[in-house]
């Protein structure tokens, strides 16, 4: 068959599936994959690197499907290039319960899915972090061992999101040249013309943040393939405007809105067979088209052979790391750095703000994990991410440690997904609690592909005080609480922030946010414990002889708070526990029974918290007695912030004597 001819029958095989599945689904978006079927081909068939064979393959280039609403046009490639998981009857059960091909590609769900995407923009920025974790890990391990692409497909909408800027400043500033996005550039978005609501030169804009750009026609299997090859020359990191026609190949709705997310019809897909020449049956795929297909799936494998000859001549010990960090095992000493600390802690107990804790902590850590890799929007100094050996990351130089990752929280923390995603690293980063808000779609996607990413929030409440309201958060704790799978941990003192550092390490199955003060803490864990008492979410602090009549719970700063408002109500003749809880996602983990025994049997129950109720009642019951904040905090020195809102020992103790000793009214 010529070249061209085979070209366009393989493209075909990608319409035909993806107008198919949609079809049968009743619901999906085929005009992206009939539009980009072109750019994939060339892309799969002639530059991508990888081996179906051996889906998870370290050395594989990566493909970010960053428009994952186009899922018909990965689905499509990896049934056809031979991916064992991904069958035909996959694709016929496309966006059906229980079936690997969901609305949008899920990370997990099957082999050759190497991120989930479909909230627009996300993906662009998950690629520009795993480009980076690349070329950090060939810093560290070498081109016989790390040196591949990542490559991208995004739509209008990915680079209408504002994320997209911070990822693409970031890639131009570090100078990514193994990222190569490509650009779907049809000119349609849901509500249809993209001249309705844009009219930004993407080409310019990326050549204005440092990047290669170049612009095609995107259903050119000539020109797509030079712009490739070109791409991987240049020292930028590359952008590639390919003019595509939404849904191509579809007779009436090509071109337009409509073919965008929802299957074209029956007659429409019969006249688009038809125009593309395509005679076949649903879902089936003649067996030269299929073989040239599965041909093409091979074509990397001698790479990966040769490969893993390069690998197992390596040294032993490099071998060894390279593997376990690729597992995302971490190293035995870990557990013994953290015990050191916290005996050191224990026989000195130190003043200190949390925030200044954790730093202390990955000081003694850092060392010990070396792929942990730290980082701050600009907030270095505040957050007390960098130890003292972290070398910072700079354009063209990536052997260092830490990231300066700008003021771009949402671009951070999604890249900081990317690099987990592409494995071999664990990345930590930090900004102020209260922009946890601008990070939040990110965070939510590393709960629910379940990344190890470890969030540093600091300037945890109006502990912060001068800064005000704005830099105060209030809502956001309970807020981070209410997204499942992710771990929000928030220390009292510096034995718990070294035991919630080790538990945020540990996690492996997903992300954690550590919640830190800017203020001091008063220690609270003088004896030394081997026992993380943290694990289990809560614990008691400060026990009372005998049977409580108040059990106070609390967090973070406010624990001390707690321990000395039982100290009052000791005096005052009502015998007080303290229980402090790090972490309320841990602690609704354990068993009914340790629940039960935490939550305790006094008659009255107080939750103290410098943030909003929501998310205590399951603590503290419906008759609890909450001591927090009921609205936005104010500018001022903290201590006085605390007394104004009545977050202190005396004001709990005042209202639990008033809930103790009703008095009697007339
Ligand atoms: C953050 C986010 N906002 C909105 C959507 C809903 N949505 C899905 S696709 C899309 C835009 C479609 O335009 P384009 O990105 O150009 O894709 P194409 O029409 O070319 O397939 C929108 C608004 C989304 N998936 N993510």
């Amino acid at each position: 068959m010529p070249e061209a001819e085979k070209h366009a029958s393989m493209a075909n095989a990608i319409r035909a599936l993806a107008m198919d599945a949609v079809e049968a689904a009743k619901s999906g978006h085929p005009g992206l994959p009939m539009g980009a079927a072109d750019i994939a081909t060339v892309l799969f068939t002639r530059h991508l690197k990888f081996d179906p064979t051996d889906p998870n393959w370290p050395d594989r280039d990566r493909f970010v499907l960053s428009a994952g609403h186009g899922s018909m046009l990965l689905y499509s490639l990896l049934y056809l290039l031979g991916y064992d998981e991904m069958t035909i009857e996959e694709l016929k059960n496309f966006r059906q319960l229980g079936s690997k091909t969901a609305g949008h590609p899920e990370v997990g769900e099957a082999p050759g899915i190497e991120t989930t995407t479909g909230p627009l923009g996300q993906g662009i920025a998950n690629a520009v972090g795993m480009a980076l974790a690349e070329r950090m890990l060939n810093a560290r391990f070498g081109d016989g061992v790390v040196d591949h692409y990542t490559y991208v497909l995004c739509s209008d909408g990915d680079l209408m999101e504002g994320i997209s800027q911070e990822a693409i400043a970031l890639a131009g500033h570090l100078k990514l040249s193994r990222l190569i996005v490509i650009f779907d550039d049809n000119h349609i978005t849901i509500d249809g013309d993209i001249s309705l609501s844009d009219s930004t030169n993407q080409v310019a804009r990326v050549e204005a943040s440092g990047w290669n750009a170049v612009r095609i026609d995107g259903h050119d299997p000539e020109q797509i393939d030079r712009a490739l090859t070109d791409a991987r020359q240049s020292d930028r990191p590359t952008l590639i405007a390919a003019r595509t026609t939404i849904g191509f190949g579809a007779p009436n709705k090509a071109g337009k809105s409509s073919a965008h997310g929802s299957p074209l019809g029956e007659k429409e897909v019969q006249e688009a067979r038809e125009r593309l020449d395509w005679p076949y049956e649903p879902f089936h795929i003649p067996a030269d088209i299929l073989d040239a297909w599965r041909i093409a799936g091979l074509r990397a494998r001698p790479r990966r052979k040769a490969w893993q000859e390069r690998f197992e001549g390596l040294d032993a010990e490099l071998r060894g790391e390279f593997a376990r960090t690729m597992a995302g095992d971490l190293p035995p000493r870990l557990d013994r750095a953290i015990a050191e600390l916290k005996r050191e802690y224990s026989a000195e107990p130190p003043t200190l703000a949390s925030r200044k804790a954790s730093q202390a902590v990955l000081e003694c850590i850092a060392p010990v994990v070396p792929e942990m890799i730290g980082g701050s929007g600009d907030l270095t100094g505040s957050n007390n991410t960098r130890t003292s050996e972290m070398k910072a990351v700079a354009p063209g130089e990536y052997s260092g440690r830490f990231i300066h990752w700008g003021i771009r929280e949402h671009g951070m923390a999604a890249a900081m997904n990317g690099m987990a995603l592409h494995k071999g690293l664990i990345p930590f980063s930090g900004t102020f609690l209260t922009f946890s808000d601008y990070c939040r779609p990110a965070i939510r996607l590393a709960a629910l592909m379940r990344q190890r990413v470890i969030f540093v929030m600091t300037h945890d409440s109006i502990g912060l005080g001068e800064d005000g309201p704005t830099h105060q958060p209030v809502e956001h704790l309970a807020a981070l609480r209410a997204i499942p799978n992710l771990t929000v941990l928030r220390p009292a003192d510096a034995v718990e922030t070294a035991e919630c550092w080790q538990l945020a390490l540990t996690a492996s199955t997903g992300p954690s946010v550590i919640v830190l003060t800017r203020q001091d803490l008063t220690p609270l864990r003088g004896e030394y414990e081997e026992d993380n008492l943290c694990r289990r979410g809560a614990y008691v602090i400060a026990d009372c002889s005998g049977d409580a009549e108040v059990s106070l719970f609390a967090t973070g700063s406010e624990v001390a708070i707690a321990v000395a408002a039982k100290d009052l109500l000791d005096e005052r003749g009502h015998p007080a526990r303290v229980v402090s809880i790090p972490s309320f996602d841990l602690f609704a983990q354990q068993s009914d029974v340790y629940r039960q025994e935490i939550i305790g049997t006094a008659p009255l129950r107080i939750g103290v918290e410098a943030a909003i109720r929501q998310g205590w009642d399951a603590i503290i019951g419906e008759h609890g007695l909450f001591v927090g904040m009921t609205g936005f905090g104010a500018s001022g020195p903290y201590q006085e912030l605390y007394r104004h809102f009545g977050i202190t020992a005396e004001a709990i103790c005042e209202k639990a004597i008033a809930r103790l000793e009703p008095k009697e009214t007339d």
